[in-house]
């Protein structure tokens, strides 16, 4: 019997709809894009389409634990509640803190967020939305007078020019992106400038790739705005009937930035190409500028999103179809956090923790007397807080901030140091919950019920098709069994989802009569069976709107007290900080394709760990070539704060000067990999949001006399003095070492001696390599490959191969068949197609995207790898 059950991504924020088919027989999962989804329309990308294989209970936290001890929840809880409320007793309520993520749904999030600024009465919750969009929340709060988001993905299709700054969206919101495609496909007339200091695989769709000098995007967006008023371009009719403050910022701006020859010099970028991108955005009312981190993450991102916001309502383009500014959000839920105020600044339902009105509304609505009344600690500033004592006690909910806050090592110390730390987590290991004093087990992906917002407002369901695994529990019901020991029973007696869910959308309409714009008030009565039904909706979907809203701002109004958007001087800034002779590159940050931030999930799937499988440094060749390194070598990335241990990869799209790495690995699969280590915590002014774009940092080789593949099937000790990167595959533990002085063949043998009764060898009679086959019983346990250079192994063959005792051991030792596999680098991680099969197909004549899918199925399924197939293309044209 199948089942079917319609629900939402876990990941990025596009929010596509997945269909889970679940065979009760054969206890099978499949996940399929929802046909009928408004974001996807049936549409998936890699990530969403390998879903099902990150599910399951390997790995999973199945029991709460206090001070390295499994107990059960009543234990845990009581645990959390005393400590709790000795802290608050001995120190004031300012002394806990709640540290949650835009990975948490709706109804968790405004639980958590309930209880500590409405019953503890302090504003101590953060997000790590604050790393994310807090920097577009506090530009939209300046210009709009609220965080509103007024457009939609259609927007994205309808545009005649389509700006994408600071945003990798081929790989980061894929779905999008492929949206986007068909539509320039459909209209070439449509034009796409990508504006990132490297040429990524989003830039593959751009008429114009400028690639500006890390941090200038502040200038070029003031020069912009400079230009539009020189060319008479600007909507004055739209200025003066909706907007204030325009002569200030407009004579600001035409004081510093009207040279376009200064400005291209600032941006590091040619004037054709600033004023060939100034002309068309002159010329087309019908433009849409999508920005992300490359904007958001920034010392002065606030100014940068403003700056963007300014031009678009110089030109009137907003609220209007094919014409908004577009914030695009990084976490399924990214955009539900906000709705509930779960950044310290906020209240719940977009008010403001300043306004005394909205402190009052909302005291009354939740029956409480102890409202916070003063912002709490910003992610950065809580972590110092905790360091130097100021909190003493924290819960860390579906974030790992051990890897993702900037300065990491200091936020080690700064857990070390904290009297209490809880960590509610789905998985067993991270590098935060091995600081954890008490871990909870929370319910996962497709075990629990409730809602997440995507980008474009639109609210969808996650639905549970999976039992609860062992003792894990959702986090709603955590959060309200603590509430209900601190004594706010009363207010925490919910027992689904569904009833919070009604009180959140109760609160947004409580008085708002249209002055607050995120109001669903229509869905405040929805009974239990509707809300399990709910289909996605996009607010504001207020009582007189069932239907919701696709567009905001259509008829100019803002949520200001005058009703008018407001120009802020934006005076442009250039990077933070600066390369000198020591730290001569300039470090930016960020994602690849197949993985997911810490690899909690996506790191376990054996299919997205095909495309890149150890943490890496980009360079370009030149500087490959003057630090006198070669492809795949090991070096060392550091500056005074910390330091990494990665491998080269030459990336031609890599300005020279300039490095990326990316943000996934951490402790629990490689060394020396986790990139915070080496940010540091400078952050916006306004918006708290940390630079973690943009780090000087020294480049070194790393001398290395070996270097090893290990597969073990039982769990391999981690060695504490060498490099190394692990993941687990098909049962299988694989290890990547390198390391100074060579083991001998005794001292590895040593790692498997209980496991191994019979080993076969054999030495590679020209390098002195060593290969090693361990057996118990008949059955691979363990295989080694040592050399002076990362062994080269078809790892397909070779997982296939070990699972097979009969094989010849000769064969194993070698790790490959005679006739070699292709080890060259993994392009569709659905079809499995590699490099040198598709560059066969290129030379055979298949020469559009469409013809190599033909021919090899690469790119067919979920489309992720087509802007690296027509990289391909466009690299064996001009060969
Ligand atoms: N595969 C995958 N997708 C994801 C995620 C993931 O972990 N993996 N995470 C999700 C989350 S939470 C987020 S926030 C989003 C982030 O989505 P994006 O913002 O698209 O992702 P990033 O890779 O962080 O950075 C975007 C780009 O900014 C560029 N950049 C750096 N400095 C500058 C600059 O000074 N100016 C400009 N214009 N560009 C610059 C970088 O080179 C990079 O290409 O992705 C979401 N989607
Ligand atoms: N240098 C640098 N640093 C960055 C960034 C960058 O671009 N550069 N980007 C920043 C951004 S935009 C972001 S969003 C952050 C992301 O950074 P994090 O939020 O730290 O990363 P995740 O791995 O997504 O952490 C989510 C955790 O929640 C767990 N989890 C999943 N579902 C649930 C659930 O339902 N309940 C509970 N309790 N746990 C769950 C996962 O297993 C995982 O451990 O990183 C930030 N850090
Ligand atoms: S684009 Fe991919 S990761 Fe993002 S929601 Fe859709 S399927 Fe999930
Ligand atoms: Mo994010």
């Amino acid at each position: 019997m199948t089942a079917c059950i319609n629900s939402t991504c876990p990941y990025c924020g596009v929010g596509c709809g997945v269909t889970v088919s679940t065979n009760a027989a054969t206890e099978s999962v499949s996940v399929q894009g929802d046909q009928l989804h408004p974001a996807n329309q049936g549409r998936l990308c890699v990530k969403g389409s390998a879903l099902a294989d990150t599910i399951g209970v390997n790995s999973r936290l199945l029991q709460p634990q206090v001070d390295s001890e499994e107990v059960s929840w009543v234990k845990a809880l009581d645990s959390i509640a005393t400590r709790m409320r000795k802290t608050i007793d001995e120190y004031g309520p300012d002394s806990v803190a709640f540290y949650v993520s835009g990975q948490l749904l709706t109804e968790d999030y405004y639980v958590a967020n309930k209880l500590m600024k409405g019953f503890i009465g302090s504003a101590n919750i953060d997000t790590n939305s604050r790393l994310c969009m807090s920097t577009a929340v506090a530009a939209h709060k300046r210009a709009f007078g609220s965080d509103t988001v007024p457009g939609c993905y259609e927007d994205l299709e309808l545009a005649d020019l389509l700006v994408i700054t600071g945003s990798n969206m081929a790989w980061t919101h894929p779905v999008v992106y492929q949206r986007i495609v068909a539509a320039k496909k459909a209209r070439p007339n449509m034009r796409v400038v990508v504006i990132d200091p490297r040429r990524t695989a989003t830039a593959e769709l751009a008429d114009l790739h400028l690639a500006i000098t890390p941090g200038s995007d502040g200038y070029l967006f003031d020069g912009l705005l400079a230009w539009l008023i020189s060319q008479r371009a600007i909507d004055s009719r739209y200025i003066l009937a909706h907007t204030e403050e325009y002569l200030t910022a407009a004579r600001a701006c035409l004081a510093r930035s009207s040279d376009p020859l200064a400005v291209a010099a600032r941006c590091g970028i040619s004037v054709d190409d600033l004023l060939t991108f100034y002309r068309w955005y002159c010329d087309t009312p019908r433009t849409v500028t999508v920005f992300s981190q490359g904007i958001n993450q920034s010392a002065s991102g606030v100014d940068k999103a403003g700056a963007i916001l300014n031009c678009h309502l110089a030109c009137g383009r907003i609220g209007k179809p094919g014409a908004t500014p577009f914030s695009i959000t990084g976490q399924p839920n990214a955009m539900g956090g906000r709705e509930v105020g779960g950044l310290a600044n906020q209240l719940a339902a977009h008010m403001d923790i300043d306004n005394p009105q909205h402190r009052d509304l909302l005291g009354r609505f939740w029956g409480s007397e102890s409202i916070a009344e003063k912002p709490g600690l910003k992610a950065v500033d809580m972590f110092d807080a905790i360091a130097d004592g100021r909190i003493r006690f924290v819960w860390i909910m579906a974030t790992n901030p051990l890897v993702s806050l900037p300065d990491a090592n200091r936020v080690r110390k700064a857990l070390v140091a904290c009297d209490c730390v809880v960590v509610s987590d789905c998985v067993d290991d991270t590098d935060t919950m091995r600081l954890a004093d008490i871990k909870l087990p929370a319910a996962g992906w497709g075990e629990k019920d409730g809602t997440v917002t995507n980008s474009e407002r639109c609210i969808s369901r996650q639905r549970a098709f999976l039992p609860q695994p062992g003792n894990a529990r959702p986090d709603w019901w955590a959060i309200c069994e603590v509430a209900k020991r601190l004594g706010f029973g009363h207010a925490f007696n919910f027992d689904s989802p569904a009833a919070i869910f009604r009180e959140h959308a109760a609160l947004s309409a409580f008085e708002n009569k249209g002055r607050r714009d995120f109001d669903i008030g229509a869905l405040a009565r929805l009974k239990d069976a509707e809300y399990n039904s709910l289909a996605p909706v996009q607010w504001p979907v207020p009582s007189s709107r069932r239907q919701g809203t696709a567009r905001m701002f259509v008829d100019g109004r803002f949520f200001t007290a005058n009703g008018r958007a407001c120009f802020v001087d934006v005076a442009p800034k250039p990077a933070a900080q600066r390369c000198d002779a020591q730290h001569p590159f300039m470090l930016n940050t960020g994602r690849i394709r197949d993985q997911w931030h810490t690899m909690t999930r996506t790191g376990r799937s054996a299919r997205l760990l095909q495309h890149i499988a150890e943490p890496f440094v980009e360079l370009h060749e030149a500087d490959m070539h003057s630090l006198g390194v070669s492809e795949d070598q090991l070096v060392r990335v550091h500056n005074s704060l910390g330091e990494c241990v990665v491998r080269v990869r030459r990336q031609d799209g890599q300005t020279p000067g300039t490095a990326f790495m990316p943000i996934h690995w951490n402790d629990c699969f490689a060394s020396a990999a986790r990139v915070d280590s080496l940010v540091a915590a400078i952050c916006d002014p306004i918006s708290g949001q940390p630079a973690f774009k943009q780090t000087p940092v020294a480049i070194s080789p790393l001398r290395s006399d070996w270097q090893a593949l290990l597969l073990s099937r039982a769990p391999l000790p981690l060695p504490k003095n060498h490099y190394w990167c692990r993941r687990e595959q098909s049962g299988w533990q694989m290890l990547l070492m390198a390391g100074a002085r060579r083991p001998s063949l005794a001292e590895l043998k040593q790692l498997w001696a209980s496991e191994v009764d019979t080993w076969a060898e054999l030495d590679d009679e020209e390098g002195g390599d060593i290969r090693l086959v361990g057996y118990a019983g008949g059955e691979v346990r363990c295989w080694l490959s040592l050399s002076l250079n990362r062994p080269e192994v078809d790892e397909s063959w070779l997982l296939t191969a070990v699972a097979e005792a009969e094989l010849n051991a000769r064969e194993l030792a070698r790790g490959m068949l005679a006739t070699g596999g292709d080890r060259s680098p993994l392009i569709c991680s659905c079809h499995q197609v590699r490099t040198a099969r598709l560059q066969t197909a290129i030379a055979e004549g298949h020469c559009t995207v469409e013809a190599l899918g033909a021919c090899t199925r690469a790119g067919t399924n979920c489309g992720s790898c087509i802007p690296e197939l027509k990289q391909l293309l466009v690299v064996s044209a001009v060969a």
